[in-house]
């Protein structure tokens, strides 16, 4: 399969050189996706042997939209031009989409990364985003916004990025999850970035949280349903352990025992609306795969 690497840049003159380099030595074609810098990054990455695009748009986000349309090979190698992810493991992110196991893998930072690779905060929100991930998608993924992935041509070319900036990477994963394809992580080196940051923790913290919880809809719109129906319910026990309280000592609340069964009543019924909303999704995107499968085989034959 040929692979493609995908480098959006912005101002990574110290970095970018020492990328492109490495994955041109490894016999890979670089396309790198410029954010319009200031300094020499597009200079070096031609040099060294890139492609290189100015973007039309504004963040990373479009950057990867664009270059999503203008790449056509099997697979897409996406990673970051500051230096910190590790050329040589790529064969680790490939293999598993050439061996027809996934259809998208990620590089997880956590198991051997440098220190001082993540600031403290940064380490802190990228724990807790993935925590909240994998509350609200119930899929036990650890690393959800790694910047070094490999995508099948059918996934990112069927990936609809709506989101500019740094939310793109958990879109990248909703987006696959939603779909019906499969994704793995695998785990890789994580070095200290060459050059300045882009990143503003809090600001882009809060925004992918943001994200996420809107992504819920395109992944699994019944959890919204399970979220408030465990709201009712949880009156309905507050309200209900109250009016027996009050029974033992021989007050009786009419009022509110019946607003207590309609608390329970109302959370039984969102959860079970939900578990059938579960089901149709379910089914549409087990329906997809198999559709999508069957012409698989139709184009080998
Ligand atoms: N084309 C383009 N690339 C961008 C833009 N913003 C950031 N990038 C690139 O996206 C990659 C990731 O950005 P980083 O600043 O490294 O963000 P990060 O990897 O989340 O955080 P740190 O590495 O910890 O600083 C880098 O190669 C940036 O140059 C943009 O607006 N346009
Ligand atoms: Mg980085």
């Amino acid at each position: 399969m040929n692979v493609t690497v995908v480098i959006p840049t912005l101002n990574e003159e110290k970095g970018i050189g020492g990328v492109v380099e490495s994955f041109k030595n490894l016999g890979f074609d670089v396309l790198v996706i410029d954010g319009n810098s200031k300094d020499r990054t597009r200079e070096i990455a031609e040099k060294r042997g890139a492609k290189v695009v100015l973007q039309t748009g504004k963040g990373k986000g479009n950057a990867i939209a664009e270059a999503f349309k203008l790449v056509d090979s099997d697979i897409v190698v996406l990673i970051d031009g500051d230096g910190s992810y590790p050329a040589e493991e790529v064969w680790k992110l490939i293999e598993p989409i050439e061996k027809g196991v996934a259809d998208h893998v990620v590089g997880s930072r956590f198991a051997k990364y440098e220190r001082g690779a993540f600031t403290k905060l940064n380490l802190l929100g990228n724990k807790l985003i993935n925590l909240f991930f994998r509350f609200a998608y119930g899929v036990d993924l650890t690393d959800i916004l790694s910047g070094y992935r490999a995508i099948k041509k059918e996934v990112y070319k069927s990936i609809e990025i709506r989101k500019s900036g740094f939310e793109v990477e958990a879109e990248l994963t909703v987006e696959t999850l939603a779909k019906g394809f499969r994704i793995v992580e695998v785990p890789i080196g994580y070095k200290k970035r060459e050059g300045k940051t882009k990143l503003r923790p809090i600001r882009d913290g809060i925004r992918i949280g943001k994200t996420i919880y809107e992504l819920i809809g395109r992944y699994s719109p019944a959890r919204y349903l399970y979220i408030f129906g465990l709201i009712f319910l949880f009156l309905g026990i507050a309200t209900g352990g109250y009016v027996v309280y009050a029974w033992l000592n021989a007050v009786s609340h009419y009022m509110l025992a019946l607003l207590t069964v309609l608390f329970i009543v109302t959370g039984v019924q969102f959860i079970v609306i939900g578990l059938i909303a579960d089901l149709i999704f379910r089914a549409t995107v087990e329906f997809r795969r198999e559709v999508r499968q069957i012409f698989r085989r139709k184009g080998d034959e």
